[in-house]
């Protein structure tokens, strides 16, 4: 342990370590007269986060000091890399631009789901979205560099339902949306990316066009084949052959595709600007807990949006349509896309 003139609780000597890495130190010095430092870590280190403790003046008061330090070093140093990471290379920038504006939330039509009810105005200020889902081999570069963790089916669904995580099938849907991830890998492979996950308000005003307020991203014109990738004509004996119980399909054509989809495979489904399997495909996590509308409750649990290629309701693919689960659920319907 290296003694400095701060005191006696310096793990390491700052000035070799400043040395021999990318890493600084910032020194930090407290009202009370606390010393310590504050490690702006470079994004390939992995040095320990104790490293980074404060340093206590003398050991006259080393008790209140060293919670101190130890609160702060764990608020400042291990915050995820994200935040201060590059974005990799590999990853192209896909976003469009949504200009801000105000528009009305929700819905009081007559296929409003309760919590969709009431209808008011929200402003959202410029943002940039994905065009497209997060896909299998854009994840998979984020798992390859340690940061993200595999997808797979949720708990005791592992076994059967696993066949549909696109995660088992690398090869032949690399271009496929990434499912079966869950609310933190989500947003760890936004954050790795220099990007978060959309809020719930910036997914609607995106979907919507604002203050167009479409019914569903490409208007009014109900789902169908041409449109998105639900479950249709193809989707039933798809589930059967697999083990499933046929459920009903939204429409009775075939979109080509009885699971997911390759990202951007339904251009005449996009919305205003651009962005495209808002409707159908995966379920889309965002960033926003449910609340509900007129304020009577509110559970931590994250919203999702945007349907999938599972859906037999057309307005589960409705722009305004919510869906909500505890943030840890994987399944085979669970995707996301992207925001800065
Ligand atoms: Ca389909």
């Amino acid at each position: 342990m290296a003694r400095t003139k701060w005191g006696q609780l310096l793990r390491v000597d700052p000035l070799p370590f400043l040395a021999s890495s990318k890493n600084r130190l910032k020194k930090i010095q407290r009202s009370d007269g606390i010393f310590g430092f504050k490690l702006l870590r470079d994004k390939s280190s992995d040095l320990p986060w104790w490293i980074c403790l404060a340093v206590c003046r003398s050991l006259k008061r080393w008790f209140l000091p060293a919670l101190l330090g130890l609160a702060l070093a764990a608020a400042t140093c291990k915050t995820p890399h994200a935040s201060t990471a590059k974005v990799p290379s590999q990853i192209p920038d896909n976003t469009v631009e949504i200009p801000g504006g105000t528009f009305a939330m929700g819905s009081d039509s007559k296929d409003a789901n309760e919590n969709e009810r009431p209808a008011h105005p929200v402003a959202v200020k410029s943002f940039r979205l994905d065009r497209t889902e997060v896909t299998v081999d854009a994840y998979g570069l984020c798992v390859r560099a340690g940061v993200c963790s595999e997808p797979d089916a949720y708990n005791d669904q592992r076994g059967s339902y696993r066949t549909f995580c696109n995660w088992k099938h690398p090869q032949s849907r690399f271009s496929h949306p990434i499912n079966c991830v869950d609310f933190p890998q989500a947003a760890g492979f936004c954050a790795w990316a220099g990007k978060r996950l959309p809020t719930e308000e910036e997914w609607e005003y995106a979907a919507r066009a604002g203050s167009e307020g479409r019914t569903y991203p490409w208007g009014s014109d109900k789902p169908d084949q041409s449109r998105l990738n639900a479950c249709g004509s193809e989707c039933p004996a798809n589930l059967v052959a697999k083990g499933f119980p046929r459920w009903s399909p939204m429409y009775e054509t075939d979109d080509g595709w009885p699971e997911t989809a390759p990202v951007g495979s339904f251009p005449a489904g996009a919305s205003k600007h651009g962005v495209l399997d808002l409707a159908g495909n995966v379920w889309e996590w965002t960033a926003s807990e449910y609340a509900a509308y007129d304020g009577s409750h509110a559970e931590k649990k994250p919203v999702l949006r945007g349907g999938s290629w599972g859906g037999g309701d057309p307005r589960t693919e409705r722009t305004t349509n919510r869906f909500r689960l505890d943030p840890s659920s994987r399944a085979q319907f669970l995707g996301f896309r992207c925001a800065k």
